[in-house]
């Protein structure tokens, strides 16, 4: 079986795996985003299946007011006697915090937060075969913090009965380079009698990395592994496809194999919109010590995981040139219509849900988008749904109608990186029938483009991301698609265009920093006022175009051509 990476395209950063029997489980960090913290499974590795989220409760978390790239950062999930773990940071509320459920699909529990004593971001728990648990994390040098990025590991028993930190807090390790910055995202292990902690280092941009440390004793001392970073791509170079990565999480698959996920970026001409998605390599043992993609030591499109020796660059070459369909591959192309309640557990909202302004199944068919003054620009809770940039090249499309004649009043397709970076095309009804598409640079909107059109509410919106560009298109009909209204059974006619080739840079992590990926999703607003009306989503689709990937591309190519020697 050969696996693809990333095996989970898109904004997935800070990957946690662990597995129960033959399932493995995965958890990646949402920030600003609700639900928070999706959960999936495998049971090889290669196909991911989301079955739900951690945090979908307004009650189990809060994001008001939050940035887009604050609220839930690096969770960790773990499985001891009957109980899944999932342990996070909500860096705009309450900080570190425990839930956990019986069943990993969730319901999850009320959040259990640590308080003072758990101080500092990326918490990890590990579970002793004594039954002792230990919290692991990271927080600044508590021997005073020399410069910007100075921090330690620190590990304190867990008294999982009270949800409490116990006895002494011990500093154990403050990154392997000297004046390291940022060793976080720490995981502790047990094997053949070493105590093992994996933690990344360097930042989360091009320097990231992974290091090891062992110890026989749980709060040390530890030795860091002698061949530190046991991963990065910081020495690649800035235009090799794979970048940032970092943030490592270990499993075995109960046949002796391991497995190591972590979180890399995918930049095109130096430029990603995809955010930091989770990637997957082989791990073997070599005195005692964690060996990634060994003869390799880099990331790989494809990881053979068919149990033979290692995998060589050669056969690894051979196979990701062979036919793709051996991967099992990650399509995402759906039409999502709205019968039901719940809107589909890859949907994304911006902070926490209003009651009553987004509804699933309005009359049974529609998303209903409902009097919310809220803009993108604010943060707010805007009328936003939206799926993540997965591929390169894709197309979304949806089909709306204005219940409203407030003028101001508009519904549309946004692509999201923040608050301050992001496009609208949005239609509206008053005082006349148009879309506009407007770009929100630094917080300050900027019309791209206008279209007046013959009277009509009902819309179809089109827009085509190919790389780095977007281009944007729309249609309109003069009848409802409500029942009862005189029904158009479907919108015809040409598309308009309202612009080709938008330059979809600013939305990049290089440019608007932070630590997500864009998103596209069905927009609506009263643009400051509450007005009476509402719009209506028949449906949303998302299109993969071509099969190109970015950045590993060039890999791809590569490959084919070694193998073709
Ligand atoms: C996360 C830290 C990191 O808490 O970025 O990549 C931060 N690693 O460990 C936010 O994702």
């Amino acid at each position: 079986m050969m696996i693809r990476n990333p095996i989970l395209s898109g904004f997935y950063p800070d990957p946690s795996i662990c597995r129960v029997g033959e399932w493995f489980y995965m958890v990646n960090s949402t920030f600003a985003y609700f639900p928070g913290i999706p959960v999936f499974r495998s049971r090889d590795l290669a196909c991911w299946e989301q079955i739900g989220n951690v945090l979908e409760r307004n009650s189990q978390v809060s994001l008001e007011g939050c940035g887009h790239s604050e609220g839930i950062y690096a969770p960790t999930i773990r499985y001891y006697e009957g109980v899944y773990y999932v342990i996070a940071t909500n860096v705009s509320g309450g900080g570190n915090f425990i839930v956990t459920a019986r069943q990993p699909e969730g319901p999850w529990s009320e959040p259990y937060f640590l308080g003072e004593k758990a101080q500092g971001i990326d918490p990890s728990l590990f579970f002793d075969e004594d039954g002792s648990c230990y919290y692991i994390g990271q927080r600044e040098n508590s021997r005073g913090s020399r410069y910007f990025g100075d921090c330690e590991i620190w590990i304190q028993k867990l008294d999982l009965e009270r949800m409490e930190l116990v006895g002494e807090s011990h500093p154990v390790l403050y990154g392997f380079e000297k004046n390291a910055v940022w060793p976080e995202g720490p995981h502790l292990y047990k094997k053949d009698g070493w105590y093992y902690i994996l933690h990344a280092e360097g930042g989360t941009e091009r320097n990231h990395c992974i290091a090891a440390a062992r110890s026989r004793e749980v709060f040390g001392p530890y030795e860091y592994c002698p061949a530190n970073p046991i991963l990065t791509h910081r020495h690649l170079g800035k235009d090799y496809p794979v970048t940032c990565v970092g943030h490592g999480d270990l499993t075995e698959d109960g046949q002796g194999n391991w497995y190591m996920v972590m979180l890399g970026s995918r930049p095109e001409m130096g430029y990603t919109l995809l955010g930091r998605e989770t990637f997957l390599a082989k791990v073997v043992w070599e005195d005692g010590w964690p060996v990634v993609n060994p003869g390799i030591g880099r990331l790989e499109t494809s990881v053979d995981i068919s149990g033979d020796s290692e995998s060589s660059i050669e056969s690894c070459l051979k196979e990701a040139a062979k036919e793709r369909l051996e991967f099992c591959d990650q399509e995402h192309s759906k039409t999502y219509t709205f019968e039901n309640e719940e809107l589909p557990p890859e949907f994304l909202l911006l902070r926490n849900p209003k009651e009553g302004m987004i509804l699933s199944g309005a009359e049974g068919a529609f998303l209903r988008m409902n009097r919310n003054p809220a803009v993108l620009k604010e943060q707010a809770f805007p009328c936003y749904a939206a799926l993540r940039f997965r591929d390169r090249s894709f197309e979304v499309e949806t089909e709306l109608e204005l219940k409203t004649d407030s003028e101001g009043h508009c519904g549309g397709i946004a692509l999201v990186q923040s608050n301050d970076w992001h496009f609208r095309l949005e239609c509206y009804t008053a005082p006349q029938t148009k879309v506009r598409l407007t770009a929100c640079q630094g917080g300050k909107d900027t019309a791209l483009g206008e279209l007046l059109l013959e009277a009509g509410r009902r819309f179809q919106l089109r827009v085509i991301v190919d790389g780095l560009y977007a281009s944007f298109f729309c249609r309109t009909a003069e009848k409802s698609f409500h029942k009862g209204d005189s029904q158009d059974p479907q919108i015809e006619g040409d598309w308009k265009t309202l612009m080709e080739k938008v330059d979809l840079r600013p939305l990049s992590t290089e440019n608007a920093g932070g630590f997500v990926g864009c998103t596209a999703g069905m927009y609506a607003s009263g643009n400051g006022r509450a007005g009476d009306g509402y719009v209506d989503f028949a449906w949303f689709s998302y299109k993969v175009l071509k099969k190109q990937s970015i950045g590993s591309g060039a890999v791809i190519e590569e490959t084919e051509k070694r193998a073709a020697r």
